[in-house]
C-alpha cells in the first residue's frame, strides 16, 4: 500500500543510506522493500512509535536488511526468485523431515555431511539440525542457551563446515533447518557480560531490576516453565547487583523486545543464518517474546507484531526463507502464529502441531480415538498458504496441552484424565508397557509432562527386556501407526532421529551432574551406527521399522492429495477406537484417499455405511501403503490391532 508518511520516511532513509550500500545492485531489494515498507513502518510505529529516536531506528533496520542483501550469495538470490515464483513449494507432499542433534547423530558437522546418504536412503529431504552455537559448558539447555549467535560450537565444527554442508544438501535437494533462539541468550553472551559489568545500554537488552518490586508483580501471573530445575521467573545476578528475568533456566536471560535495538540485532542474526544457507529457520519459544505485568507473558499481541515485522523484513532480504513457529500453546493461540490473514502467512509459514502430537499420545494411552477425534474437530482451520509440522516425538517433553472442554466432551474428568496419562506413560498404570519419565512436575499446580523415546513409550523397551514377541510386534505396529498419521494428516512430517531405528531411552544422562535434573536428556540419544546397520538385516527390529518407514515415505511422496491445501475432512464413525479422515482433491473426486487408523490392540471393524460419500463408489478399496485390499466382513472393513490404511479406490 502507498501511504504518504511511510513513503516520505522511506525517501529520507534512502537519501541517507550509506554510499557503500547505494553502489550495489539492489533492484530486487528495492522492489521488495517498496512492497513491504508500509507494513514494516506501521508495525514499527505500533511497537516503537513513541520513541524520540524512531526515525534512526527505522534507518538502522533498513540498513541491516540492505547490508545482508548485499552479502547474500548469487545462488541464494536465485533460489529466492525461484521460490517467489513457485510460492506454494513448501506445501507439497514431497517433503519429509527429520530433527536431530548434530553431535548425537554424527559427532560433528563433518560427520553429518558424511551421513547425508542416510537421509536419502530413508527418503528424508528436510533436516533440522538443532542449535549448534556455543553454549556455556554444562548449562546448555540442549543448545538453547546461546553465548554467540554468529559462531558454531567448536566441538561441532566451523562456519565453513556448515556452509559446505548447506551447499551439499542443496545439491541433493535436502532442505536445511536451523534454529534462531529469539527469546533469550545465555548468561555468557557478550550482551549479558556487558550488562553484568554495569553497561546500561546492555542492561536494557534484558529485563533487569534493582529490587523485587516489579519482579514480584510479574510473578503474580507468570507460570513456571521449568518448575523443578528453575522455579520462578527471575534470577539475582550478584555481579550485576540486579534481578534479571529468566523464564526458562536461570542461565537463560530473556531479551527485552520493547527495546528496538534488540529487534534489529535479532533481525541481523536471522538474516545471517539465512545467508549461511538455511532454507528454514525455527524460531524458538516465540510465544514468550513480549512481557506484560498482569499477563502470563505468553501469546501477547506484541509478540505477534514482532514476528510480523521479522517476517516482512526477511521477505525483503531473503524471501525464499521460511519461518517455523515453535509455540507449544493452545490450538486457538497457535493458529495465530501464522498471522491472522485470510490466505498468506504473515508471521511464520510453518508451526509445530503440538496439539495433534499430544492427541496421538492420548489415543495411545486410552487405546481409543475419542479425544483425538474431539481435539481435531476443535483444531481451527489454518491459513491457505501455511502448514503444520506434524511430529510424534521431538527433543522436548510431551505436554498434555489439549483443551479441558474437549476432555469433558469425551466424558473424562480433566484432572483425572491427565493423571491417568502421566501414570500410563511413566509405567505406574498396571496395564501400561510404556517406560517414560515425568518432566516438569509442578507441586503447586499438579501439572506434569512426559519424557521418553518413542520406542520406550511405545512399549518396545519393556517387550525386548522380557522377550515378549507379541509385545515387540505391537510396539513396532504402534510406532508405524503413529508415523502413518503424521505422514498423511496434512503438513510436513518431522521424524525424530533414532525413531526410524527404534532407539530406546538413553539413561546415561543420569550420571552427568549437569543433565540429571532434566529428564528430556533420556530421549536425546547418540546413534550407535553399528546397531543402525542392522536396518539392513531382515527380521531385526531395526529393519522392520526402518524398511516400513522408508516405504511409507516413498508412498507419501506419490500421493498428491497429501499436499497440504486444507483438503482434509474428519469422518466420525461409530467405532471409538478408530480415527478416520479423508484427503481430497480440491477440484474433483479423483485420487482421494481415506485414512483409517485403529488405536486398539485388537482388530476393529468399520461399517462402510459410516463412510457416507467416502464409501467406495464403484470398485473396492486398496491400501496404498501395503498395496493390498483390506479384509471386508459383512460390509465392514477389518482393521488389525494398531493397524492403519491409506485407502484409495481401485
Ligand atoms: C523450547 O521449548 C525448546 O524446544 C526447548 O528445548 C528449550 O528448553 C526452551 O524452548 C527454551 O529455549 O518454549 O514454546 O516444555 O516445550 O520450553 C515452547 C518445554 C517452548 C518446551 C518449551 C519450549
Amino acid at each position: 500500500m502507498y501511504e504518504q508518511v511511510a513513503h516520505s520516511l522511506l525517501n529520507d532513509i534512502l537519501n541517507r543510506i550509506k554510499p557503500e550500500i547505494c553502489q550495489q545492485d539492489l533492484r530486487h531489494f528495492y522492489t521488495r522493500l517498496g512492497a513491504n515498507f508500509y507494513a514494516i513502518h506501521s508495525l514499527l510505529e505500533k511497537l516503537y512509535g513513541d520513541r524520540a529516536d524512531f526515525n534512526q531506528q527505522a534507518q538502522s533496520l533498513v540498513e541491516t536488511m540492505a547490508k545482508k542483501y548485499i552479502k547474500r550469495s548469487a545462488k541464494l538470490r536465485q533460489l529466492d526468485l525461484a521460490r517467489e515464483k513457485d510460492y506454494n513449494w513448501f506445501l507439497s507432499q514431497k517433503w519429509v523431515g527429520m530433527a536431530l542433534y548434530c553431535q548425537g547423530f554424527a559427532d560433528d558437522l563433518t560427520g553429518l555431511r558424511e551421513r547425508l546418504n542416510y537421509f536419502q536412503e530413508l527418503g528424508v529431504n528436510l533436516v533440522h539440525v538443532m542449535p549448534i552455537m556455543p553454549c556455556p559448558e554444562g548449562s546448555s539447555d540442549g543448545g538453547y542457551a546461546i553465548s554467540d549467535f554468529h559462531e558454531i560450537d567448536p566441538q561441532v565444527g566451523t562456519l565453513q563446515d556448515l556452509i559446505g554442508l548447506a551447499d551439499e544438501m542443496r545439491e541433493r535437494d535436502i532442505l536445511l533447518v536451523l534454529d534462531v533462539v529469539v527469546n533469550h541468550t545465555s548468561n555468557h553472551h557478550y550482551w549479558a557480560q556487558e550488562a553484568r559489568a554495569g553497561d546500561s545500554i546492555y542492561q536494557d537488552y534484558y529485563y533487569t531490576f534493582e529490587t523485587r518490586t516489579v519482579p514480584d508483580m510479574f510473578e503474580q501471573s507468570m507460570p513456571e516453565i521449568f518448575p523443578e530445575t528453575a522455579p520462578g521467573n527471575f534470577t539475582w545476578d550478584e555481579e550485576m547487583g540486579r534481578w534479571v528475568m529468566t523464564v526458562f533456566n536461570d542461565f537463560q536471560w530473556d531479551l527485552n523486545y520493547s527495546n528496538p535495538a534488540v529487534l534489529i540485532e535479532m533481525l541481523n542474526i536471522i538474516l545471517f543464518w539465512a545467508n549461511q544457507g538455511a532454507d528454514i529457520l525455527r524460531l524458538d519459544a516465540v510465544a514468550f517474546l513480549w512481557k506484560k505485568i498482569g499477563s502470563t507473558c505468553q501469546n501477547e499481541r506484541e509478540a505477534h507484531l514482532i514476528l510480523q515485522l521479522l517476517k516482512d523484513c526477511c521477505q525483503v532480504t531473503a524471501p525464499g526463507v521460511l519461518f517455523i513457529a515453535e509455540a507449544i500453546v493452545a490450538p486457538v493461540e497457535v493458529i495465530k502464529y501464522f498471522g491472522e490473514d485470510a490466505v498468506i502467512a504473515k508471521e511464520c509459514e510453518i508451526a509445530y502441531n503440538a496439539t495433534f502430537m499430544a492427541l496421538l499420545w492420548d489415543a495411545v494411552a486410552t487405546k481409543n480415538a475419542r479425544l483425538l477425534n474431539q481435539g481435531i474437530k476443535s483444531l481451527p482451520v489454518k491459513l491457505e498458504r501455511a502448514t503444520w509440522l506434524n511430529y510424534v516425538r521431538c527433543h522436548d517433553d510431551i505436554g498434555l496441552g489439549f483443551d479441558d472442554r474437549d476432555i469433558l466432551l469425551c466424558d473424562y474428568r480433566p484432572a483425572r484424565h491427565r493423571k491417568f496419562l502421566i501414570d500410563y506413560f511413566t509405567g505406574q498404570f498396571a496395564d501400561s508397557h510404556a517406560r517414560g519419565l515425568p518432566f516438569g512436575q509442578n507441586e503447586k499446580t499438579g501439572d506434569a509432562r512426559i519424557s521418553g523415546s518413542l520406542a520406550s513409550l511405545a512399549g518396545l523397551e519393556r517387550a525386548l527386556e522380557i522377550g515378549a514377541e507379541r509385545g515387540i510386534d505391537d510396539a513396532i505396529k504402534l510406532i508405524l501407526l503413529l508415523h502413518g498419521m503424521i505422514m498423511s494428516f496434512g503438513g510436513i512430517p518431522l521424524l525424530y532421529y533414532g525413531d526410524a531405528l527404534g532407539t530406546l531411552n538413553d539413561d546415561s544422562y543420569r550420571s552427568d551432574p549437569h543433565k540429571m535434573g532434566d529428564t528430556r536428556w533420556v530421549h536425546r540419544p547418540s546413534i550407535n551406527w553399528e546397531t543402525a546397520a542392522r536396518r539392513n538385516i531382515p527380521g531385526s527390529v531395526e529393519y522392520k521399522i526402518f524398511s516400513a518407514l522408508k516405504r511409507m515415505i516413498a508412498v507419501r511422496k506419490e500421493i498428491t492429495v497429501f499436499a497440504d491445501f486444507n483438503n482434509r475432512e474428519l469422518i466420525e464413525v461409530e467405532n471409538p477406537h478408530l480415527f478416520v479422515f479423508g484427503r481430497y482433491n480440491l477440484n474433483n473426486q479423483a485420487g482421494r484417499v481415506l485414512i483409517v487408523a485403529n488405536f486398539n490392540d485388537r482388530p476393529q471393524h468399520l461399517d462402510v455405511a459410516d463412510l457416507g460419500t467416502w464409501a467406495p463408489q464403484y470398485g473396492r478399496f486398496v491400501d496404498l501403503y501395503k498395496g493390498e485390499s483390506p479384509d471386508v466382513f459383512k460390509k465392514s472393513l477389518v482393521i488389525p490391532g494398531f493397524g492403519f490404511y491409506w485407502l484409495s479406490e481401485s
